[in-house]
Order: C-alpha cells, then structure tokens, then sequence
C-alpha cells in the first residue's frame, strides 16, 4: 500500500489541518503563509514507516550521500519474478530485432529501430508487451523509493530496456567514457531543474553487474551539483556498480552516471530501466492516456496514480474526462 493510499484510502482518519497558533496577530496570518493541506505534515511518518516496512533505511541514507543505492534481489522481488521478467524482455528483443535472443550468447541488433550502437540497442515503451512490466510498476520497493525521492508526486516517465554484449567496435569507443550524464530536465545551461529534484531513475537488472560486464558508472556524491558534468568531468571519480542479477539499482535525477564501462564478457547484459518525473512534467514516453482500461482495472492504486490515470490535465475541447477515473483505482 503506498504512502498516498494510506491517507487517501481512509479519507475518515486524515487529521485536519493544524490548528492555528491562539495568537494569530502575533505571527502574522497572510493567506499563503501556513501549510493548510490536510494531511500533508502526517507523510512523513507514513513514508518512515513503510521505509522500516520494506528494510531500506540504509537505502535511503545512500540515496542522500551518494546519490545512488543497490536494493539487493531479496528485498526487491522472488527470483521466479526476475526470470519472468528477463523471458519477457528477450521475447521482445527477438520481435523488436527479428532476431532470436539469449542470456548466454551476444545479441544483435538486427532492426531495433531505436539506440542502436555497436554491441547495444534499447527497447522503448515496454509497460504494456506483457503483464510482468505491468506488475513492475506495483512494486512496493520500487514505489516506496519513487514516492520517497519525488515526495508522492511520481510518475512512470519511461519503461525501457538496454541490450549490450562484447563488440570490438564498443571497446574501442571514446564515447562510453564520455559518456556521464544526468537524466534530469535541464536549462540550456545545463543546470538541473529543481537541482535534478524532479526526477529518479531506477534499473532492475538481470543479469550479475560487475565492470568486466559493461556496468552502469556513477559518480558518488555528483548529484549535489545540480547540474550536468563538463565534457571530462567526473571520469576520475566514477565506479561501477557491481550486484548480483535481481537487484535495483536506484538514483537520483541529478547524479551521474553513465553506460562508461565496455562489456568484455560474453552473453548479454540485460537492464530494465524505470524512470520518473513529478507528475507536473511532460513525460518521455506518454501513458496517462494510452493505458487502457482493461489494465487499469486489473493494477491497483500505485499503478493507476503512476501512469496517471487521475491527471485530467491535456484534455481537448471535449472537457476534463473523469470518466476516465475510476474510483476503484484510487481507494
Ligand atoms: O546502464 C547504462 O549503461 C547507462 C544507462 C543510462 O544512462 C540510464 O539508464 O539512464
Ligand atoms: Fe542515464
């Protein structure tokens, strides 16, 4: 049950707003000065409590200090969920390449169409090629972590995948070590909105990550620049991820991080990455209105309010379409 559930579900039980101070005159009472949303100062015991729930105060201090955390396979899914997922990924590589995939040999990127270079392509847009993505986004780890970083105002940005296997041409490539980067919407010069506060980023990876094996990089500490590295930055102080397949890494919009380290093993290194923004953002890949409602109906609350499902802004001349809510999915 999410942090929002928790005092949307039982809207009877939600404390009413504060009580303001006896001498108003005294501390001055100008509309706008207090904090009137009922129910806002009681998240941040909800959140403690589902953080203790799920075992991830030590996540959450690394999140603040490093900029970064790895969930390790137990505390995020059973190992029959991991497998489910890395089948389905390799089903969807085979119809997005036309070429059939395994854990244990390079891939090939065949026609993916999208971030295609040598010994890598992604897959875009993966929440709805099978139930399993679905069930992702009611991850309780994944959902407490989102809710923790953006306050409760998360929301599914994009459902990705990222192929890589050993290629010469890959080794040799100048680009991977250039390439640390923040995922945070930015201004053009190059400082981060919000200092990168407005959006994390998450990958679930299935196969064992080590730098041998072409690991994510991250920079300890960078996120708080709030701000994208100059071209070289960073290289020195980078370090690889290294966990076992199952586990979650999760980061910070602001932190970096980046593809740097070449895969020099054979078999594939396969990455499910989750990214999301504040709900007020315009969203890389688009659900609010693409998640039909036979799969809204069968996702609970966590789902619906991550794909959006109670946002009626963007709406044509038709209105505000609440229909498009339904209750159920919300309490
Ligand atoms: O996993 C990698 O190698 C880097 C991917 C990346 O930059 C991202 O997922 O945002
Ligand atoms: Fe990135």
């Amino acid at each position: 049950m999410t942090q929002s559930e928790t005092t949307a579900a039982k809207p009877e039980v939600r404390p009413s707003a504060p009580p303001e101070p006896a001498n108003l005159k005294a501390v001055g009472n100008r509309p706008g000065m207090y904090l009137t949303t009922p129910g806002a100062l009681d998240a941040g015991d909800a959140h403690l409590a589902r953080i203790r729930e799920l075992g991830l105060e030590p996540c959450i201090l690394e999140i603040e200090v490093r900029g970064y955390t790895v969930i390790p396979p137990q505390l995020v899914a059973p190992p029959e969920f991991t497998a489910r997922v890395r089948d389905a990924l390799l089903r969807v590589a085979e119809k997005r390449t036309g070429v059939k995939h395994s854990i244990d040999r390079n891939g090939c990127a065949g026609n993916a169409s999208y971030l295609s270079s040598p010994g890598f392509f992604g897959m875009l847009y993966l929440l709805l090629e099978d139930p399993v993505f679905e069930e992702w986004i009611e991850n309780p780890v994944l959902g407490t972590l989102v809710d923790y970083t953006l306050k409760g105002q998360g929301r599914l940005s994009s459902f990705d995948a990222l192929v890589k296997w050993k290629d010469a041409g890959q080794i040799d490539s100048d680009l991977l070590t250039d390439a640390l980067h923040s995922d945070s919407p930015r201004w053009p010069d190059g400082k981060l909105l919000d200092g990168g506060n407005l959006m994390t980023n998450s990958a679930y990876i299935l196969t064992d990550y080590s730098k041998e094996n072409g690991s994510i990089a991250m920079v300890p500490g960078s996120h708080r620049l709030g701000r994208l590295p100059y071209p070289g930055e960073g290289l020195k102080d980078m370090v690889p991820v290294e966990a076992p397949a199952g586990s979650l890494i999760f980061w910070k919009g602001a932190t970096w991080h980046g593809g740097a380290y070449p895969k020099l093993t054979d078999g594939l290194r396969l990455t499910m990455n989750t990214t999301f923004f504040n709900r007020s953002l315009k969203t890389v890949e688009s659900y609010q209105r693409a998640v039909p409602k036979e799969v809204l109906d069968r996702r609970n609350r966590q789902f619906a309010l991550f794909v959006g499902a109670d946002d009626m802004s963007g709406f044509g001349p038709e209105g505000p379409q609440p229909a498009y809510l339904e209750p159920a999915h919300f309490f």
